[in-house]
């Protein structure tokens, strides 16, 4: 497997898979983005993903971006990539930066869209919760409005990463793996019926038994939370436990990637279950190097109640 990726190898694989799915890809738009971020390149992990649904004929590109590395916001400020907002969207990133330790970052750029969001992870040995995080003053007040219900869920602590979307003024806040009676169709139906979520499909409820990430969408103007995602990681593309989507299906098989071998290909599906009813997702890893591979294999499997600060 190559680790080392010039920004026009990864160029060379958005614009190919833009060609597989017949998204218009600018390499104007594209090429400014990749190289404010290169030097990110040669540890970081490349995920191609898409979805159903409203993004549907949208191919998103997340590259993560080493501890240590520039606030990607920050670049994306300075470089004109997103807008400067009063809004508290605009400051959520720097609020966590200042209270938690981090482990990472990643960006998430449409390649139609433009500059979507930012990921902040924390390091795997030291995860928050949504109590800490509730504290912080730019956070949806969702999240402490929620928190009792998620508690009662079992989504409080393990707390991996936060995403901020810019254009849709959104936070994701993804928990990891939960133990499995928590994952029982019961379980998972009563979760998202009590959000106020439209009647889960038994495909949903299937899939979400072997869920190892769980990430709720909150917004600045509701109480509620707007949606929830199960996501399921698989090296086979054909391994998912349930049929989701042709243009899916299709995706897994094409999707290019930089591994050696196919076997360790990495492939995260998703369902999320929105007001408007279900949709599908699929992150296909471009590149992850070997060590980042098995930290993410490892932290799947579940070792027991997570601690939290
Ligand atoms: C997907 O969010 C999030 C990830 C794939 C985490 C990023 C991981 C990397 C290794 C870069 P989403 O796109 O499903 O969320 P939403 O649709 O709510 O924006
Ligand atoms: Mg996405």
């Amino acid at each position: 497997m190559s680790e080392i990726t010039k920004a026009d190898d990864v160029y060379a694989a958005i614009e190919e898979a833009s060609r597989l799915l017949d998204v218009d890809c600018s390499r104007d738009e594209v090429w400014p983005v990749l190289t404010a971020y290169e030097d990110a390149f040669t540890e970081a992990v490349i995920v191609l993903s898409i979805a159903t649904g409203s993004d549907a004929g949208e191919l998103d590109y997340s590259i993560t971006i080493p501890k240590g590395g520039a606030d990607p916001y920050e670049v994306a400020l300075e470089k004109g990539f997103t807008a400067p907002t009063d809004h508290p969207v605009g400051v959520l990133l720097s609020d966590i930066r200042d209270r938690f330790p981090l482990g990472g970052y990643a960006i998430d750029v449409g390649v139609g869209g433009g500059f979507k969001k930012t990921y902040t992870f924390f390091p795997l040995e030291d995860l928050p919760g949504v109590p800490g995080l509730s504290e912080v003053p730019s956070m949806p007040r969702s999240l402490a409005g929620n928190a009792g219900y998620l508690a009662e869920h079992g989504l409080v602590g393990g707390v991996t990463g936060i995403g901020i979307d810019y254009q849709h003024n959104t936070a994701n806040i993804y928990f990891g793996k939960l133990p499995a009676e928590r994952l029982e169709p019961q379980a998972i139906r009563s979760l998202i019926v009590g959000l106020g979520l439209p009647e889960p499909s038994e495909q949903l409820l299937e899939f979400a038994r072997s869920a190892f990430a769980i990430y709720i969408t909150l917004n600045w103007d509701s109480p509620k939370i707007e949606r929830i995602c199960f996501a399921v990681i698989t090296s086979d593309p054909m391994g998912i436990p349930a049929q989701l989507d042709p243009e899916i299906a299709r995706f897994a098989t094409i999707a290019p990637y930089a591994f050696a071998d196919e076997g360790d290909r990495v492939l995260v599906y998703g369902i999320t279950a929105a007001p408007t009813g279900e949709y599908y997702k699929l992150g296909s890893y471009y590149q992850m190097a070997q060590q980042t591979r098995k930290l993410l294999m490892a932290f799947t499997a579940f070792k027991g109640e997570k601690a939290y600060s």
